[in-house]
């Protein structure tokens, strides 16, 4: 099968996984359902489910419920952190994937509510996970779980983003901004399967490869929004375009040389070439 279709099949799963999980827009108190059910349906990629998809055909391992369990759980922990990014007091945007941010659809309130029920469900999902499959190491995939989206990973990051949005950054805090706010949640969608199923020789391979492919992948964004509207703090600032155009190339990189088995990691390294493709720098 090739990527597109990979990726087409695995999110049609995927979303009717992640319907199953969100209460329905009639359940009380509905206004909040139909918020988190809003943000989760907005035309997202799924790229981190997909990764984590990927990482399981890497190891050998079926896709099945838990997988997209595991997939599940990220996309709404990264949904929760778009529907927070986009209220007033951090990004203010009026747009999401085209579409009204949630603050916008309905208010501010319920916009920071949906992300709390967001972020909750998704330990839900964390739990249902632990239950289906006694013999997984749940307790690990919890501490790189919460090491990845907390104050030392994705909220971190944000916090750092924020301060330097209006005072001078250098490379050393643009990088910790992308390894905490873009990378931390990739890498985990990387290393998740392999931890949960105990398969110590993948780790630290895919462990590489998160790291390079988020690193990447917010270099790649400060490039477009630096072209788009100066966006800053911004990887562009220290490097100018040119250098940032050249480290997006030798992150790509990296994560492809992360992945040994060539064959298996077709799709891990697929992710690679569509990233690399949809930022077309
Ligand atoms: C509010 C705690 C908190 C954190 C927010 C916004 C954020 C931290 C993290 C997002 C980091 C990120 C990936 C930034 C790049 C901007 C961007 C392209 C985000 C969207 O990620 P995609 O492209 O989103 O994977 P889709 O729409 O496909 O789901």
């Amino acid at each position: 099968m090739n990527l597109s279709n990979y990726i087409t099949h695995h999110k049609k799963n995927l979303d009717e996984i992640l319907s199953s999980i969100l209460p329905q827009e009639d359940v009380s108190p509905s206004t909040i359902h139909r918020a988190m059910r809003y943000s989760v349906f907005n035309g997202g990629k799924r790229l981190r489910p997909i990764i984590a998809i990927a990482s399981a055909e890497y190891i050998g391992i079926t896709i099945d419920k838990i997988i997209y369990s595991i997939g599940a759980m990220i996309e709404l922990v990264h949904t929760y952190s778009l529907v927070h990014d986009d209220l007033p007091p951090m990004d203010n945007d009026n747009l999401r994937r085209g579409k009204p941010t949630v603050h916008r659809m309905f208010n501010e309130a319920i916009a920071i509510l949906t992300g709390d029920a967001l972020l909750t469900q998704a330990f839900e999902v964390m739990g249902s996970i632990g239950s289906y499959k006694k013999n997984g190491d749940i307790v690990s995939l919890i501490n790189e779980f919460t090491s990845a989206i907390g104050s030392k990973g994705l909220v971190g990051g944000q916090v750092m983003d924020l301060d330097k949005k209006s005072a001078p950054v250098d490379e050393d805090e643009i990088r910790f901004i992308h390894r905490n706010k873009t990378a931390a949640l990739i890498t985990f969608s990387a290393v998740a399967v392999p931890v949960f199923f105990k398969r110590q020789p993948y780790i630290a391979g895919m462990r590489n490869y998160g790291e390079a492919l988020g690193m990447a992948f917010q270099v790649g964004d400060d490039i477009v929004d630096y072209k788009k509207d100066g966006k800053e703090p911004s990887i562009v600032n220290v490097l100018g375009i040119e250098d940032s155009k050249n480290l997006f190339y030798e992150y790509i990189n990296k994560a492809k040389t992360s992945i040994k088995y060539k064959k298996e990691g077709i799709y891990l390294t697929g992710i690679c070439d569509w990233i690399k493709e949809g930022f077309s720098l």
